[in-house]
């Protein structure tokens, strides 16, 4: 905090001209592989972090070298959605600029890693001209909208997808900071004053987080949204949106004021009044979120300072109308669905598993390598999922063998035969790039899975899908709230164990055991296997089977999606 009534983050963007800070001089400095630490902060809304790898900090700090600085950046790539040509401009950046490998995000993008201050322009400026932006990716403001995949099932599928996008579009902030500094366009000068009508000049006072989900896929676990939206489907026609607001992961051990929450539903729009619903919700945010508390700062701790109800009420003053009733929808499942599937049209879609969607080429398994020879044939599109998978979208009937070889050969087919676990396993980045990890998550996956498996199978469980997610901090990039099976990093190899989510992201988890040890993870995790083996009804699913059972303690703060009348 600064002597302030606001965080010193609402001081840094107040002073950016709109987010130029001196990041454009910064990058020119060739004294330091870093950047200033308030540029710091504005980079984010560029779609970049500055980072160090934390393999290396201890013995560069003994060499008495600077940390090994390094850049991460992220895409604005709406509904997760990309040509081919534009997944060959994102293969050569990594390999060029970046540690050699893309990681596809939860929120269904993709983050590359390991670039250098002195490539990080040239590596934005090429996804740019890829036509690929990465403005708004991170920072306070509305972030890539995500949606459910597939949108080519069916005509309102396409819709909703094109709703995502136009949100995206339509809710980026409008300064020209990005284009001066990474496109070289000129500064603005003597013209009219630049304005961000929308966000004004400190932003929002936390990041924004929209998606839309066609039911009965949640696959993008609409309830961890700011604004969630669900779409309508009645008679194959998309009627529009029920609205739900206040949903957000994130926690900070030990402090029992932040913790994550479910959005609650408080309507519907017709698609007309979608555009205006979400900038209502958003410029409620920005004048009534706390600029004081990052901790607190996200719509959700809004919305539970003023109320729910008063919140609805205040979103209707400035809409100047009111939301209709919210109307019945149901939720199967947030996982993926994978192998082909055929659309209306008559056009498949291939989903292929990526464990943590981590695309490297490593021996025996040339993911990236494969990927790219499904792109260099691949005349439709490619769809990121938000459980950081990748769609071959769009393929002709005629073009699928061709496409099946490319996945043989390069080792992609592993979804064929695997766990229930393992297909529906979610682990945030976490070491060495994240600043914030306590612990190991994507790294630890594939160590983790194979002890997990073999309790399964012991039970007769190996076929039982299972939503695991693994974070490794509290922060929650893995949605681990969600998870039927869920561990949270404390410390290096410790880490909360929390169960008994439900199958289709409306039920938040609980801890049962706080800061323990694999040894202990997987003690607690066999004697549950066994009862749920044991015990079950019939088609009940894991988390549902140890609310019921009683296994699991008492929730601290409302776990369910709440739905005001
Ligand atoms: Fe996240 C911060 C990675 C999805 C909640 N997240 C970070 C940072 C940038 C760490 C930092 O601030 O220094 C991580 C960078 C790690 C690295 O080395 O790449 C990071 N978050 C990710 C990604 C890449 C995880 C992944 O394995 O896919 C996801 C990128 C999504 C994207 O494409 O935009 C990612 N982060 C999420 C999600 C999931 C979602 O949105 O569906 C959440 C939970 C939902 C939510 O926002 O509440 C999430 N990330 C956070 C938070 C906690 C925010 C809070 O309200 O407390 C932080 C920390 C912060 O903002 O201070 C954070
Ligand atoms: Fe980093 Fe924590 Fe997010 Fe994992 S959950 S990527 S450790 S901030």
């Amino acid at each position: 905090m600064s002597d302030g009534a606001v965080s010193h983050l609402e001081e840094i963007k107040a002073n950016s001209r709109l987010l130029r800070g001196t990041i454009a001089a910064g990058l020119a400095d060739p004294v330091t592989g870093a950047i200033d630490e308030d540029d710091n902060k504005l980079l984010k809304f560029h779609g970049s972090y500055q980072q160090d790898d934390r393999d290396l900090r201890e013995e560069r700090r003994r060499q008495k070298l600077e940390p090994a600085y390094q850049f991460m950046v992220r895409a604005r790539l709406a509904g997760g959605v990309l040509s081919p040509a534009q997944w060959l401009a994102f293969d050569r950046i990594a390999r060029e600029w970046a540690s050699g490998t893309l990681r596809i995000t939860t929120r269904q993008t993709f983050q590359l890693h390991g670039i250098l201050k002195r490539d990080l322009k040239r590596a934005i400026a090429a996804m740019n001209a890829a036509l690929v932006s990465t403005v708004a990716a991170c920072g306070d403001v509305n972030r890539n909208v995500v949606a459910s995949t597939n949108p080519r099932l069916s005509a309102a599928h396409r819709q909703a997808y094109d709703w995502a996008a136009t949100l995206s579009e339509h809710l980026k902030p409008k300064t020209r900071a990005y284009h001066e500094i990474w496109l070289d366009e000129r500064l603005v000068a003597g013209g009219e004053p630049e304005q961000e009508p929308l966000y004004g000049p400190t932003y929002l006072p936390r990041k924004f987080k929209i998606g839309v989900a066609v039911p009965p896929l949640n696959d993008i676990d609409v309830f961890a949204q700011d604004l969630g939206l669900i779409a309508i489907v009645e008679d194959g026609e998309l009627r529009g949106f029920n609205v739900a607001v206040g949903g957000g992961m994130g926690a900070t051990h030990g402090d029992p004021s932040t913790y994550p929450r479910l959005a609650s539903v408080i309507g519907f729009v017709p698609p007309e009044q979608l555009l205006r619903t979400a900038e209502a919700v958003i410029e409620a945010q920005r004048d009534l979120g706390d600029r004081r508390e990052r901790q607190h700062a996200r719509l959700k701790y809004t919305i539970d300072r003023i109320g729910l109800p008063a919140f609805k009420a205040e979103l209707e003053r400035r809409l100047g109308f009111a939301l209709q009733p919210s109307r019945p929808y149901r939720f199967e499942h947030n996982g993926d669905r994978y192998g082909w599937t055929e659309g209306t049209d008559g056009r498949w879609h291939l989903t292929l598993h990526v464990e943590s969607g981590r695309l490297a080429d490593t021996p025996g398994r040339p993911l990236l390598s494969g990927l790219r020879a499904i792109a260099e044939v691949h005349q439709g599109e490619f769809r990121m999922t938000c459980n950081q998978n990748v769609i071959v979208a769009d393929v002709p009937a005629g073009q699928r063998a061709r496409i099946d070889a490319l996945v043989a050969q390069h080792a992609l087919d592993g979804y064929l035969k695997q766990s229930g676990i393992r297909r529906h396993a979610i682990a945030c980045v976490a070491l060495p790039t994240c600043g914030l990890a306590m612990a190991e998550s994507e790294r630890y996956l594939p160590a983790l899975l194979p002890k997990l498996e073999a309790l399964l199978d012991r039970h007769g469980l190996l076929d039982e899908p299972i939503l695991l997610r693994l974070s490794g901090c509290p922060n929650g990039c893995s949605r681990p709230y969600l998870g039927e099976i869920a561990l949270v990093g404390r410390a290096v190899g410790r880490y909360d164990l929390r169960l008994g989510a439900d199958f289709a992201g409306r039920r938040l988890n609980r801890a049962l055991r706080e800061n323990i040890d694999e040894a202990e993870i997987l003690r607690e995790l066999d004697a549950l296997f066994a009862r749920y083996a044991a015990e079950r009804a019939p088609d009940e699913r894991f988390g549902d089977f140890l609310v019921r059972s009683g296994a699991l303690p008492a929730p601290r703060h409302a776990i369910e999606v709440e739905t005001l009348a």
